[in-house]
C-alpha cells in the first residue's frame, strides 16, 4: 500500500479531497467541497460520514467499530458483494460477501464542480477472493459527493464464464430516536420477514413503516423512492435507486443487538438501515465482458 504522502501526490484535489491516516490508521479519503463533507475508508471503500452543509451527521457509525483489515466496519455504508446476506451455496462463507472487509484501491478523485466531488474506488480479484469466489471481475464504487450523496456499484465480468451476484448498498442512517421516525415508500409491498431466522412472506400495510421492534424485511418489487422522516432531527432522507428492485429495512432492536459484533446495547436507538439491493430473486447475472450497475441516491431536506 502506498504511503499517505504518495496517495496525496497521486489523488489529492485542492478544495475537494485529500487522503489522511484515518480510523484504525487506515488510509481514508476526506472530502470537503462547497456543498458537503464526507469520509470514506479504504477498508471496504466504506463511506463512514456524510454531512451536507446545514445538516448534522447523516450516517450512523458504531462507536465500537474496530477498523481492522479483514473485519467489516459496523455502520457507514457497507458494500455487500458479491453476495447479500448468507452465501446460498456455503453458509460458512463471510456474511455479505468479502468486498466490505477488504482494502480497496483508490482509482480517481475528480472535481465535477465547486459543489461536487467524484471519488472512485476499485476492487479486483486476489488470492483471498478467489478462495471465496473464483471469478475474474472488476468492482468499482463511485461516490458523488454534493448536497446529495450518490453511491454506485459497477460490477464488470472479466471472466470467460458468466456469474451471478447479489449485493446491497447497506446504508446505516443516523436518526435522533428510532421511536420517532417513519419510512415511506414500502406501502403494500410484499417482503420476506427474516426476524428470528424466519422467512415468512408478509405484506406491508398501506401505511408508512414505524419501528417499535426488530425489523429485518427484504422487500420485493421495491424500486423506491423511499423516505425516512425524522421529526426530531427535523429532516427527511429521500432514497432513489437504479438497477435495483429489492430493498431491506433493518433494525436489530434490543435482543438481536446483544448478539451483534461491534454494536453497543443502545446502538439500535439511533440507527436505521434502508438498503438498496439486488437480493433474492433480484440477483443479477453478468455475462463475460458485461457490466451491471446499482445506484442509490440520497437527498436531504429540512422538516419544519
Ligand atoms: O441487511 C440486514 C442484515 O442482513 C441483517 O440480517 C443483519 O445480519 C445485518 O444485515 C448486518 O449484518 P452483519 O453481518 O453486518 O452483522
Amino acid at each position: 500500500m502506498a504511503t499517505i504522502a504518495e496517495l496525496n501526490k497521486l489523488f489529492a484535489v485542492e478544495n475537494h479531497a485529500k487522503i489522511v491516516s484515518g480510523k484504525g490508521r487506515l488510509p481514508t479519503v476526506k472530502v470537503k467541497n462547497q456543498a458537503a463533507e464526507a469520509t470514506i475508508s479504504f477498508l471496504g471503500a466504506q463511506l463512514i460520514s456524510f454531512i451536507p452543509n446545514g445538516f448534522t451527521e447523516t450516517i450512523w457509525l458504531s462507536k465500537a467499530s474496530k477498523f481492522v483489515d479483514g473485519n467489516p466496519i459496523r455502520g457507514g455504508i457497507p458494500i455487500c458483494w458479491p453476495w447479500f446476506g448468507k452465501n446460498q451455496d456455503d453458509p460458512n462463507l463471510p456474511m455479505h460477501g468479502f468486498a466490505r472487509h477488504t482494502l480497496w484501491d483508490l482509482e480517481n478523485i475528480s472535481p465535477i464542480d465547486d459543489k461536487t466531488t467524484m471519488v472512485i474506488f476499485v476492487l479486483k480479484p486476489n488470492k483471498e477472493s478467489r478462495k471465496l469466489w473464483n471469478y475474474d471481475f472488476t468492482l468499482r464504487a463511485i461516490f458523488t459527493i454534493s448536497d446529495t450523496l450518490e453511491v454506485e456499484l459497477v460490477t464488470t465480468n472479466k471472466d470467460s464464464k458468466p456469474f451471478t451476484i447479489s449485493q446491497g448498498i447497506h446504508t446505516y442512517f443516523k436518526v435522533d430516536n428510532i421511536a420517532n421516525i417513519s419510512i415511506d415508500g414500502f406501502q403494500k409491498l410484499k417482503y420476506f420477514d427474516k426476524v428470528g431466522g424466519a422467512n415468512d412472506i408478509k405484506k406491508q400495510k398501506d401505511e408508512p413503516i414505524v419501528v417499535n421492534q426488530e425489523i429485518d424485511a427484504v422487500f420485493l418489487n421495491a424500486k423506491g423512492p423511499f423516505t425516512v422522516s425524522d421529526p426530531i432531527a427535523k429532516r427527511t432522507i429521500t432514497i432513489t435507486n437504479k438497477g435495483s428492485n429489492s430493498a431491506v429495512v433493518w433494525n436489530p432492536w434490543k435482543e438481536r443487538s446483544k448478539k451483534l459484533s461491534e454494536y453497543t446495547p443502545h446502538s439500535y436507538k439511533t440507527m436505521i438501515c434502508v438498503e438498496t439491493c439486488n437480493a433474492l430473486d433480484d440477483a443479477r447475472g453478468v455475462k463475460p465482458g458485461q457490466s451491471h450497475s446499482i445506484k442509490a441516491s440520497y437527498s436531504f431536506d429540512k422538516l419544519n
